[in-house]
C-alpha cells in the first residue's frame, strides 16, 4: 500500500514537470510596440551605477589577489575613478541623471580589522558632498563583491560569528556619511556573491559547495538584516533609505516539456533569484538544490531552510538588478537562444518582458522598487538604443500597471572591470580607452540622455 502511495506520488510528480504547461516565458511582438509610448511618475529617479572595484582601480582586496590567482585581466587603474571621480561628475551631468549610485570600498576604509582609515572616509565624504552641490543624490552601497584581505582570510561570510565585522564596518561608513548620502544599499547581489564564489568557481573564494553556499546566502541575508537594525538604533537612523540589490536571473527551460531542462531551470532559479525574494516576503529562507533526488550532505546538493520572521521589516526599498533570462538547454550543455533573439555581448539575449516579470515578481515583497541595474554589454554599440527601449518601455507598462517603481539606475556609467571577463566587455554608456583614460559618450546611449531629458521637461 505505501509503496503503491510512494510510487504514484513519484508519478504525480514526474506528470507535474513534464506536462506540456504553458509557457512562463512571455514574449511581446516588438514589431507592434512603440517604445516612445512610455510615461514615468513625477519625481522619478534617473541615474547610473558603478562599483568600487570595478572603477576606482589600484584596490588592494580579496579580488586583487583572486585575479592574479586565476590570472583574470588584472583590474590595475581600471578607470582612475578614485582619482578622477570629481571630474566625473561632468558625465553625470552631460547625461542629464540626477542620482548616482557607487560603491565604499570596505578595503579601503578598514585595511585592518577595527582600524579605520580617515583619509579615506574622508575621500568618499568630499565626493558625497561635491555630488550633492552639482544637484546629484547619492545612492551608496556599501559591499559589492569585495572584501578586505583579512576579512577573506578569516572566512568571510561562510562563518556566522563574521557577521559583526561587517555591521561595525557599516555602523561607521553610516555614521561618518549618513547626512551626505540619499539611499543606502547593504549588500549588491548576495546570491550572485554565492553562485560565482560557492558553485561556479568564477569568483573567490571559488568553492563548489552546495551546503557551504546556502549558508553564505544565508549569512549574507542575515547580515543584510543585522545591519538594517543596527543602523534603525542610530540617532540618524530611523530617518535612513535603506535597502539591498537583488539580481534576478529567471533560470527557464529551453525545451519548456523536457524534464531536465525543467528541473535544472528552476534549481537554479530557486538559489539564484526566488529564494531572496521569498526570504523578504515571508521571513523563510529556503535553500534547495537538488533536494528531490538527494539527501543534502553531497557537496552537489542542498536543502537548508531557517524562519527569520523579521525580515519583511528589514528593508525600506527592494533594489533590483536586472539584465536577462538563461534558457537552459541541457542535451546542448549550457545556455541557448530562442528564433529571432537579439543577443547581446554576454551569454544572454535582450528580454525586456522578463524585466516586467521580473518587477511584478519583487513587488511581492510590499516594497518601493528601485531599479539598482540594467544594461547592455554591446561592443559595437548597436544595440544599446535597442535594449535602453525596450527596458524602460517594459519598466513603463509595469508602472502603468501600479508597480510602484520609484527610480532606475543605469549599468553602467562607463567601461570597466567586468570580473571574470576583464575589460572586454563594454557596458559603458561612456566608451573609455583605458591608455588615455579618455571618455566618450556612445551613440547608442543617447536614448537614454533622450529619455531622462523628455520626461525631465515633463515634470
Ligand atoms: C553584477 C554586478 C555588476 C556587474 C554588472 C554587469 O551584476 O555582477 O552588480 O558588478 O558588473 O551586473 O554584469
Amino acid at each position: 500500500m505505501l509503496l503503491r502511495k510512494k510510487i504514484m506520488k513519484k508519478f504525480l510528480l514526474f506528470l507535474t514537470l513534464t506536462f506540456p504547461l504553458l509557457s512562463i516565458e512571455l514574449r511581446w511582438d516588438w514589431n507592434k510596440i512603440n517604445t516612445e509610448e512610455v510615461s514615468f511618475p513625477k519625481n522619478f529617479i534617473w541615474g547610473v551605477s558603478t562599483s568600487s572595484h570595478q572603477v576606482e582601480g589600484n584596490c588592494y582586496n580579496n579580488w586583487t589577489l583572486w585575479e592574479k590567482y586565476k590570472k583574470y585581466e588584472p583590474s590595475g587603474t581600471a578607470c582612475d575613478h578614485y582619482n578622477r571621480c570629481h571630474e566625473d561628475i561632468a558625465l553625470l551631468k552631460q547625461l542629464g541623471v540626477d542620482s548616482y549610485r557607487f560603491s565604499v570600498e570596505w578595503s579601503r576604509i578598514e585595511p585592518q580589522q577595527g582600524v579605520f582609515n580617515e583619509v579615506e572616509i574622508k575621500h568618499y565624504r568630499d565626493y558625497c558632498i561635491a555630488l550633492k552641490n552639482a544637484g546629484i543624490k547619492v545612492m551608496l552601497t556599501m559591499h559589492h563583491f569585495t572584501n578586505p584581505v583579512w576579512f577573506e582570510n578569516k572566512g568571510a561570510f561562510e562563518k556566522e560569528e563574521n557577521i559583526q565585522h561587517f555591521v561595525n564596518f557599516c555602523t561607521k561608513v553610516f555614521e561618518e556619511l549618513h547626512d551626505v548620502v540619499d539611499f543606502w544599499i547593504t549588500i549588491n547581489e548576495p546570491a550572485i556573491y554565492m553562485f560565482q564564489g560557492y558553485v561556479r568557481t568564477v569568483f573567490p573564494p571559488g568553492k563548489t559547495n552546495l551546503p557551504k553556499a546556502s549558508q553564505v546566502l544565508w549569512h549574507l541575508m542575515l547580515a543584510h538584516c543585522r545591519v538594517y537594525k543596527a543602523i534603525k538604533q542610530l540617532p540618524a537612523g530611523q530617518d535612513a533609505k535603506i535597502g539591498i540589490a537583488h539580481n534576478i536571473l529567471q533560470f527557464e527551460a529551453f525545451r519548456e516539456n523536457n524534464l531536465l531542462d525543467k528541473v535544472i531551470s528552476k534549481n537554479y532559479r530557486n538559489i539564484v533569484s526566488d529564494c531572496v525574494v521569498e526570504f523578504f516576503k515571508t521571513g523563510k529562507f529556503n535553500f534547495k538544490f537538488g533536494s528531490e533526488l538527494s539527501p543534502t550532505q553531497l557537496p552537489y546538493f542542498a536543502n537548508f531552510e531557517i524562519y527569520y520572521p523579521d525580515a519583511p521589516e528589514c528593508l525600506d526599498f527592494f533594489g533590483l538588478n536586472y539584465y536577462s533570462n538563461v534558457l537552459l538547454n541541457v542535451l546542448k550543455g549550457s545556455e541557448d537562444y530562442r528564433e529571432g533573439d537579439i543577443r547581446t555581448d554576454m551569454p544572454y539575449a535582450i528580454y525586456a518582458e522578463g524585466f516586467y516579470r521580473a518587477i511584478k515578481q519583487v513587488s511581492e515583497v510590499g516594497k518601493p522598487i528601485y531599479i539598482t541595474e540594467n544594461g547592455i554589454p554591446d561592443a559595437k554599440d548597436d544595440r544599446r538604443a535597442t535594449w535602453i527601449k525596450r527596458y524602460t518601455y517594459a519598466m513603463s507598462q509595469a508602472i502603468a500597471e501600479g508597480y510602484d517603481v520609484r527610480g532606475f539606475f543605469y549599468w553602467s556609467l562607463m567601461d570597466n572591470y567586468e570580473w571574470d571577463f576583464g575589460y572586454y566587455q563594454k557596458f559603458g554608456l561612456f566608451e573609455v580607452d583605458f591608455k588615455s583614460q579618455e571618455r566618450k559618450l556612445r551613440q547608442g546611449s543617447l536614448a537614454f540622455v533622450d529619455i531622462i531629458k523628455k520626461y525631465k521637461e515633463l515634470n
